[in-house]
Order: C-alpha cells, then structure tokens, then sequence
C-alpha cells in the first residue's frame, strides 16, 4: 500500500504541474490547487501535492493526524480514487479525482457566499442587495477616491465589472441571480456560457493602457504579475 501511495503522490506532481493555472486563468478562477508554491527555489515542494490531492482543508487535518492514522486514511482514499478497483491508480482516475476536489471546492464556495448573501434563504439574490452588501461602502466615500487608481486598480472599475459578469450570469435577466447563477457569477471560468466575459476580463487585465489591443510589453508584464515573492524576471 506504501508503494502505491508513493506512486500516487509521483503523479499527482506530474499532474498538478500541468494543472497549474496559466496566470490568465488564475484571475478569473482566483484559486489554485494550494496555496502552497510548487516549486521554490526549484525545490519540489510537497505540501503543494498534499494540498492539490486532498483538497486545502482536507490537506490541513491531515496535518494535525499522527503518521499511522494519515496513512490509513489515505489507504481510504486511495481505494476511492481506484474507480474500476484493479488495485492501481491510473492517471485518467488521478485526472477525475482532481477535478473532483475541485468541484467540491467550487460547491463549498458557493455555499457560503450564497448563506451569506442570502441569510433568509429566499430563492434569488438581487443585485441592488448584493452591490450594496459589497459595494454599500462607496455610497460614503470621496467621489475622488473612487476614481482613484492603484496600479489600475479602483472600485469603481470592480463595481462596474461585478455588474457586467452580474448580467451575464443573469440567464433570465430579471436582475435576480438564483442559485444556478449566482455559480456562474461566482465561478465563470466553469460555465461555457460565461466564456466570453471570462475573455473580455482576461483582455482587460492585461491590456494595461486600455487601447483595446495586447502590446508584448504588457503581455509579458502580465506573465510576471503574480511573481509577488520577489522572483526576479528572466533577462
Ligand atoms: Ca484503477
Ligand atoms: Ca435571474
Ligand atoms: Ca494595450
């Protein structure tokens, strides 16, 4: 069993690496499989496997197991993610646990947001209930400071984004978002519906100066955005 472990962990690295999302994609999904890096210092950094495989809180009580008690419940998992039970997990099996945990992610996401923005558990949110939630602040604030950019960042620009995706999502276009839609809005990197939101948002952040087109500058520029922890550029 310790074998199979081991090799499940081996493919599980070779997986999550092709999994990483390209920086593009991050913004919109704005979750990784970790929030471990995969790599520092082009050291293979485990906990990112661990996290990718068992799902981030999964992962975090796993942590707090003794050794023995980890090693049994990974046995479990194993044996759940080994669908047609030959006693070997194979990378189609490894592909559709992933996605998996992923979508429970999303669920569990969704879940909250939805408790939270609608507490009295009706069967739609409004949009004037959901600005005013997120947004109510800005009825408050200094009509200079929001307009006010930081690095191309302002809240009028979120506002004004969260409403655009807010009216794609809505299908039925009653301004309500029900359940279904609030997912979409939420998570429009997994709805097919949403694709081209997701894309014009994508064009959005990168084309920093705002002329409608891509330069190499700013492409490149966005490829090194998210190197926050001081990773130098490449010359
Ligand atoms: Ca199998
Ligand atoms: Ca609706
Ligand atoms: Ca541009």
């Amino acid at each position: 069993m310790m074998l199979q472990i081991c090799v499940t962990f081996f493919m599980v690295t070779i997986l999550a690496a092709s999994a990483i999302p390209k920086p593009e994609e991050k913004r919109v999904v704005d979750y990784d499989l970790s929030d471990a890096q995969h790599f520092q210092n082009e050291q293979h950094n485990t906990q990112y496997d661990h996290e990718a495989f068992l799902g981030k809180e999964e992962a975090k009580t796993f942590d707090q197991l003794p050794p023995e008690e980890s090693r049994r419940r990974l046995g479990v998992i194993v044996g759940k993610i080994d669908a047609d039970s030959d006693g070997l997990v194979d990378l189609g099996e490894l592909k559709n646990w992933i996605q998996f945990t992923q979508r429970r992610y999303i669920e569990d996401d969704v879940e909250r947001q939805w408790k939270q923005h609608n507490p009295t558990g009706n069967e739609t949110i409004p949009w004037e209930a959901y600005r005013k939630a997120v947004y109510g602040f800005m009825d408050d604030m200094d009509p200079r400071d929001l307009d006010k950019e930081d690095e191309g960042f302002s809240y009028k620009a979120m506002l004004t984004r969260d409403r655009r995706r807010w009216s794609f999502a809505d299908k039925d276009g009653d301004d309500h978002l029900s359940r279904k839609e609030f997912t979409d809005f939420l998570h429009p990197e997994d709805s097919v519906r949403m694709r081209d939101v997701v894309i014009t948002e994508t064009i959005e952040d990168i084309d920093k100066n705002g002329d409608g087109k891509v330069s190499m500058d700013e492409y490149i520029g966005d490829m090194y955005r998210t190197s926050e922890d001081g990773e130098e550029e490449p010359d």
